[in-house]
């Protein structure tokens, strides 16, 4: 068979998606498996099965990263794939697991065929990519590149108070391998766009070219508890108001600024939080983002001048803790033109576009050649049960996936 006619098989795609969906299932048709939690080992081990029914040499690094690796002619530097299979709480099924089931399916594709590519072919899933339980995000990948050690990333305390460290040991994923040791000679990661640009534009191939720099930061709101009924309002430190205060100001920065500047307020717990006594305490986060990391310090700048206004007028206490700081990633010009070129040699419609997510490649791009594969989110929905890519466009998006591993791995 000429490989350039080999195509992953899209009936069996769909079926490991729906499988793993099942996974952690939560209301409404949502995925939850949330970093370490039970459901995330559930998944691991399924992934892992799945693995290892492909003969794929199976190995787990200090921080929970899984690698699985397929032997090739010569043992030069394996060409890897990978995303995450960890998920926000109203998590679909297609993020991070679509990247990850498709490297498999592109491995039992080579297999069916007899082919052996020249260099090693590695599917990998790295840890608590969500940073929805685990600050920062992609906080796997980042050990795998050097930008975290295994103790900080062992330290690390999620939003419910577990330690990461603690809770890797009790899923039984805290592995020997160093973080780190293998060295790609180059990273691809296919994902669904989680964005409305692919699906309104009927564009099937997104080839990434870049992705927008993250800034994510926990604000601590100290007021003074009082009663709802007798307080005047002059006498108030009123830690709710400060908060929704600031919320609002995240969303009036990302106006004022324009163009690509995204600000948002996703968590915001009041302490003591019932309904006749003035917040004494306010936690939040703030989540802003651009592809231009001038405008994004003039957001953070602008962001903090607020705070301290706010401080000061509603005589409140304000500390900020950093939880992620990602400046935006170029990825690797010679991978974008392999991927639209295959595209369109498949015949799928491709553009060139950034990533408004955060993904495990912005990371692998450190170290190797990287770039990534994006297929429509129908309406731009994701982090919602309603996320959905048609099948058609996943099994495009795989096509692409294996003809861009199979010549990469021919690379000398
Ligand atoms: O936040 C992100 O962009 C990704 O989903 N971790
Ligand atoms: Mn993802
Ligand atoms: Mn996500």
């Amino acid at each position: 068979m000429n490989p350039s006619n080999l195509r992953v098989d899209r009936d069996a795609l769909m079926a490991r998606l729906e499988a793993l969906a099942q996974i952690g299932a939560a209301e409404n048709g949502a995925c939850c498996r949330l970093a370490l939690s039970d459901d995330d080992k559930a998944g691991r081990d399924v992934v892992v099965s799945w693995m290892r029914e492909h003969g794929l040499e199976v190995s787990v690094d200090a921080v929970g990263n899984v690698f699985g690796m397929r032997a090739g002619r010569t043992d030069g530097k394996p060409v890897m794939t990978g995303s995450h299979i960890d998920t926000v709480r109203t998590g679909g099924r297609y993020d991070g697991n679509y990247g990850v089931l498709a490297g498999l399916e592109v491995v039992r594709a080579l297999d069916r065929a007899g082919i052996v590519t020249s260099r090693p072919l590695c599917v990998a899933f790295f840890t608590n990519e969500e940073g929805a339980r685990f600050a920062p995000d992609m906080l796997g990948s980042l050990a795998h590149v050097g930008g975290l050690s295994v103790g900080e990333a062992r330290a690390t305390r999620a939003i419910d108070g577990a330690e990461f460290g603690a809770e890797l040991d009790r899923i039984g994923y805290a592995g020997d391998m160093a973080p780190g040791t293998i060295v790609p000679h180059a990273f691809v990661e296919l994902h669904i766009e989680q964005g409305p640009v692919l699906d309104a534009e009927g564009i099937t191939i997104g080839a990434v070219e870049d992705l927008q720099g993250i800034s994510w930061q926990e604000l601590t709101i100290t007021g003074q508890s009082n009663h709802a009924g007798t307080t005047p309002m002059r006498l108030r430190r009123d830690a709710g108001f400060a908060a929704a205060m600031l919320a609002a100001k995240v969303r009036i920065i990302a106006r004022d600024l324009g163009g690509a500047q995204v600000g948002t307020v996703g968590k915001i717990d009041l302490h003591p939080n019932l309904i006749n006594v003035i917040a004494a305490r306010a936690t939040m986060t703030v989540d802003l983002r651009n592809t231009d990391e001038t405008i994004l310090r003039e957001a953070e700048r602008l962001f903090a001048e607020s705070c301290d206004a706010v401080a000061r007028v509603e005589n409140v206490e304000i500390t900020a803790r950093r939880l992620a700081r990602f400046e935006p990633v170029a990825f690797d010009q010679g991978v974008v033109r392999l991927i639209e070129e295959i595209a369109g040699g498949l015949g799928h419609s491709c553009r060139r576009m950034t990533s408004g997510a955060g993904h495990d490649a912005q990371m692998m791009a450190r170290i190797c050649p990287t770039a990534m594969i994006f297929v429509p989110s129908v309406r731009g929905i994701s982090h919602n049960p309603a996320e959905h890519t048609d099948p058609a466009d996943l099994g495009a998006g795989a096509d692409v996936l294996l003809q861009a591993l199979l010549r990469l791995a021919e690379q000398e």
